[in-house]
């Protein structure tokens, strides 16, 4: 099969033969099947996000209806019974809630289209509890304080079209101070810049309407500064290449409106070298197992490429394909056809 690549006028289009969508939609299934294996049992308490990694996966691939009602009703089922007391959700059945698990439970409803089924003022509250003095947000009653708590319940409440219910300006005005000299952003104050805290506060900002506290050209600098020889993406400097750095990086770029600032090609023809073509997937790096993590971020980065007739575009900001956003209202981030 070929993996080869091609330059379109204004975004990166891919051979559309060349991305193994079978074989990833059977990859997906079976993965969430597999309830006796090893990873099953190691991934338990990331449940929920893992359901929303191989749903939006499937989503973006068109293959999300090919599920059928039952499966539906039967993930949704599961989603309720990790709905904690305090009104958010844990990763598995009977674990805390917290706010990452929160978000992805609010992302599987909207992907179902079946937002309507959630209570609203509960996740509303539960999510305000979160907040401290200083803006910031921790991701659960147990204190830990980190600016992916941040985007997870701005990204939720928007949502939610709940906003209002938190104190927006702070919230930005802290991540500012996770702001660093290359421009970057980390987890709190003086933290090292990474790709992927860096998508969390420019995807926080973005919601908050505060993009006015990135450097946008010092940024997109250091996120081009990401991508090394094989055309893959690191996350920092002097790391390795992997393959869900094609997401945290390029939707930064893409919101930030330059993702024409790396080599959109190579990025491709490297994600698409880590994808096993006959039993679907895609892994962090050529040749390594594959595993729903890495297939979603893989198809996700593809589809921030190019991604006329052949996968569904993404948001950059939410992490969801447009068709979803525009059921709920929200205008996609209109940046995926810079040049
Ligand atoms: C809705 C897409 C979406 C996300 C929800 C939780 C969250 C919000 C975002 C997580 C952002 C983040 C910090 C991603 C980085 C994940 C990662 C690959 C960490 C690995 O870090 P190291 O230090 O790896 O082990 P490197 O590559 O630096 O060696």
């Amino acid at each position: 099969m070929s993996t080869a690549v091609t330059e379109g006028d204004d975004v990166c289009a891919f051979d559309p033969c060349s991305l193994a969508i079978d074989a990833h939609a059977r990859f997906i299934v079976a993965a969430s099947s597999a309830e006796d294996t090893l990873e099953h049992a190691f991934t338990e308490h990331l449940r929920l996000s893992g359901m929303y990694w191989g749903l939006c996966a499937l989503s973006v691939m068109g293959k999300l209806d090919a599920l059928g009602d039952a499966k539906r009703e039967e993930i949704l089922d599961y989603v309720e019974r990790c709905r904690g007391t305090n009104g958010g959700y844990g990763g598995g059945v009977g674990h805390d809630a917290h706010a990452l698990y929160t978000l992805s439970a609010v992302q599987i409803y909207a992907l179902f289209d079946a937002s309507e089924r959630l209570d609203v003022d509960a996740i509303v509250k539960y999510v305000q509890s979160l907040q401290l003095a200083d803006g910031s947000f921790q991701g659960d009653e147990w204190g830990e304080v980190d600016t992916r708590f941040t985007y997870c319940v701005l990204s939720t409440l928007r949502l939610l079209n709940r906003l209002d219910a938190v104190d927006v300006d702070g919230a930005c005005a802290y991540i500012n101070t996770c702001r660093n000299f290359d421009g970057g952003f980390g987890a709190t104050p003086g933290g090292e810049s990474h790709a992927g805290q860096v998508f969390t506060c420019v995807g926080a900002l973005a919601i908050g309407g505060r993009l006015d506290y990135v450097d946008a050209d010092l940024l997109g600098w250091w996120l081009a500064e990401r991508q090394v020889k094989i055309g893959g993406l690191n996350g920092r400097p002097e790391k390795l290449p992997d393959v869900c750095y094609s997401w945290w990086v390029l939707s930064a770029l893409s919101i930030l409106g330059r993702t024409h600032w790396i080599d959109r090609a190579a990025l491709a023809r490297f994600i698409l070298r880590c994808q096993d073509e006959s039993g679907g997937g895609i892994s962090d790096r050529p040749d390594d197992e594959p595993d729903v993590y890495h297939t979603f971020f893989g198809i996700a980065g593809l589809s921030l490429m190019g991604h006329k007739g052949v996968v569904e575009p993404i948001d950059p900001v939410f992490a969801l394909p447009y068709n979803v956003l525009e059921r709920l209202g929200i205008k996609p981030w209109p940046t995926s056809t810079d040049s």
